[in-house]
């Protein structure tokens, strides 16, 4: 079959070669692709032709490889409930593979078009303290960009190195766009960067301080990894085999904080003053419940969110947990109908066209757990009203992260706490209550307030106890019946 390239697509609005360059992203993965990708794509399809985008890996060649022989275009798969519609996207003019050379990255950053960098480097892509959001000075990646500032390797070494030459060069700061779900993602990247800046040279922390605009986002479309059968249904319907095409949902959402200096693109994302509301609205409820049900589910032999919500029994905790845990601690955004997020919401979890799987979203859960589900608990627990099913999903975190399933096969847990997880989870063995003291114990997760909190560790260990003993599904099944 034909390969998807310039020369072969008839379909797009507009010709790549035409557009400058005008953003720099790094972490070109199937998310930013899928949504703030579409997003740009949309606003040049307008006319604006100031916004082609070099996409940066910061470690694997994977996606410059795949994309590089169809010109960087590749197919966006869209899916409700009555079916899939195809496009493709032009605005990815280049893909750089920063390991090979980060020299060229940085150079990338510091042309003159450049007005935003933006990011998708996932959680722990930062380096930051999940619990505190500061910066982790023995994250190895950033003890590497301190001693070689000139050549980094993370995302916060790279914006550092290219603001410093941008000063130098005296060319007004990019915008630097955190598109991660982290809580106050503008402001933790702000201070990660403005740390690091520091420690290398102490003015140009004030520089970056005083100059840098670092506005926060709240994203949100599902995009779960593209799979083969996924390759060959676009090759199917479109008639052009891409490599590496993105599927996701129609549904698409982005709140941006509008503090862009140096212009921006004429996105249809929401402009607010105040990102707090969106992003608690969509952390606790679309990824609380994401998390609780990636673990519960996988323990249960569940292999996709879709099949989860086909569990009645889960079905329901996931409704249990977002209607009378979380709602209760969000304050309604403005313009927002939280009643009808809530409805989609389910309604997108259920979506048959998407094959995400709980394995994918169990991933990092150390990185994601304090914003999902910990914040939540602790407001719940200052307000004297209880937490059964948020405790619920952090002991079934505990009961994955032990690396053993309920079958006594092995469970390929990524996460970049893994090692120390694991041996303290070997340590303490499958006995809830030790289990439940030795993982309460990682500060960098669980702060100090929590672990000495009776109540908190009463309920955790409680519900871990059910995991061991009973298995995820039976577990489940019985908060059905005592939380009808
Ligand atoms: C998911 C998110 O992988 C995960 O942890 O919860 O990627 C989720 O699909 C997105 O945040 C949806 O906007």
């Amino acid at each position: 079959m034909t390969r998807l390239s310039r020369k072969t697509c008839k379909t797009l609005a507009y010709d790549p070669s035409d557009l400058d360059i005008g953003i720099v992203h790094l972490g070109v993965g199937a998310f930013h692709r899928a949504h703030q990708a579409d997003y740009t794509d949309e606003a040049i399809r307008k006319g604006d032709m100031r916004w082609g985008t070099i996409g940066a890996s910061l470690r694997s060649s994977d996606t410059r490889d795949a994309l590089k022989p169809q010109d960087y275009l590749y197919t966006i798969a869209e899916s409700d409930e009555t079916g899939e519609r195809f496009r493709v996207l032009g605005a990815l003019r280049d893909v750089l593979v920063a390991p090979e050379n980060p020299a060229t990255l940085i150079r990338a950053m510091c042309r003159p078009s450049v007005k935003i960098v933006s990011l998708t480097v996932t959680e722990k892509g930062y380096c930051h303290d999940p619990a505190t959001g500061e910066l982790n000075e023995q994250h190895p990646d950033i003890i590497h960009d301190l001693a070689h500032p000139e050549r980094p390797r993370s995302a916060p070494g790279f914006l550092v190195a290219a603001l410093r030459e941008r000063h130098t060069r005296n060319l007004p700061p990019f915008t630097v766009l955190c598109c991660d779900n982290l809580p106050a993602n503008g402001r933790t990247v702000a201070k990660v960067v403005t740390r690091l800046a520091q420690l290398i040279d102490p003015a140009l922390g004030v520089y970056v301080a005083d100059n840098v605009s670092f506005p926060a986002t709240m994203i949100d479309r599902i995009v779960p990894a593209t799979t083969d059968a996924d390759r060959a249904r676009v090759a199917a319907a479109t008639g052009l085999d891409d490599a590496w095409p993105v599927v996701t949902e129609v549904y698409n959402n982005w709140v941006v904080e509008d503090r862009f200096p140096q212009g921006r693109p004429e996105w249809s994302a929401t402009f607010v003053d105040d990102i707090v509301p969106f992003e608690l609205m969509k952390l606790r409820l679309l990824n609380g419940a994401h998390s609780s049900m990636s673990y519960l589910g996988y323990l249960a032999g569940r292999e996709t969110i879709a099949d989860c919500m086909n569990d009645p029994a889960l079905a329901h905790f996931v409704a249990h947990l977002m209607h009378s845990e979380v709602t209760s601690t969000l304050a309604v955004p403005p313009g927002a109908d939280i009643g009808a997020y809530k409805e989609a919401l389910l309604r997108r979890f259920r979506n048959p066209g998407l094959k995400h799987r709980t394995w994918q979203i169990a991933m990092d859960g150390s990185q994601k757990l304090p914003q999902r589900l910990l914040d939540t608990i602790r407001e719940r627990m200052n307000a004297g009203q209880s937490i059964d099913g948020l405790a619920l999903g952090v002991a079934a975190w505990m009961r994955y992260v032990t690396g053993i399933d309920e079958k006594g096969a092995p469970i390929d847990v990524r996460d970049p706490l893994r090692d120390e997880l694991r041996s303290r989870a070997d340590m303490a063995g499958l006995d809830a209550p030790k289990l439940a003291t030795a993982l309460l114990g990682v500060e960098k997760i669980f702060g100090k307030d929590l672990p000495a909190n009776p109540d908190f560790v009463k309920a955790v260990t409680q519900a871990l106890d059910s995991l061991i003993r009973h298995g995820s599904q039976k577990t489940y099944e019985t908060f059905r019946s005592s939380h009808p």
